[in-house]
């Protein structure tokens, strides 16, 4: 059903504690943490805690959470101070876009300067 963890979801298993992450904020309904393999100086993944596979999954089926999710990665952002020089949210949405982990999603950029378009 939409929304209830998945066994075999990393981000579903960092949302319950069992891999670790470095989190930097969590809500109720949302949960902020470094990329393990970081593009920028900053970069910070939000997660719904529900899973929804990509941001249109997500929209579809708890569009609230949608604005958690920015007002989250604003909030990283302002926390990361990248907010001033200007960051990138970005959701890489299908395999063909670079999505590795069918869990919503965003990326938080930061740090560097970032070329447009982007790769
Ligand atoms: P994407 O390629 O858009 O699906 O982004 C998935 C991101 O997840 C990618 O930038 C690397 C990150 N990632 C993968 N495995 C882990 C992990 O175990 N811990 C953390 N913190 N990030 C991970």
């Amino acid at each position: 059903m939409a929304g209830e963890p998945q066994a075999d979801c990393l981000f579903c298993k960092i949302v319950a504690g069992e891999v670790p992450a470095t989190v930097v904020r969590e809500t109720d309904t949302t949960v902020a943490f470094r990329d393990i393999n970081p593009q920028a100086p900053s970069h910070v993944l939000v997660i719904p805690k529900a899973h929804h596979r990509d941001a249109a999954a997500l929209a579809a089926e708890a569009p609230e959470t949608v604005a958690d999710l920015l007002r989250e990665a604003g909030r990283v952002a302002a926390d990361e101070r990248i907010d001033e020089t200007g960051y990138r949210v970005v959701f890489n949405t299908g395999s063909g876009a670079g999505q590795t982990v069918f869990h919503a999603h965003a990326h938080v950029l930061g740090g560097r300067g970032l070329a447009w378009p982007p790769g």
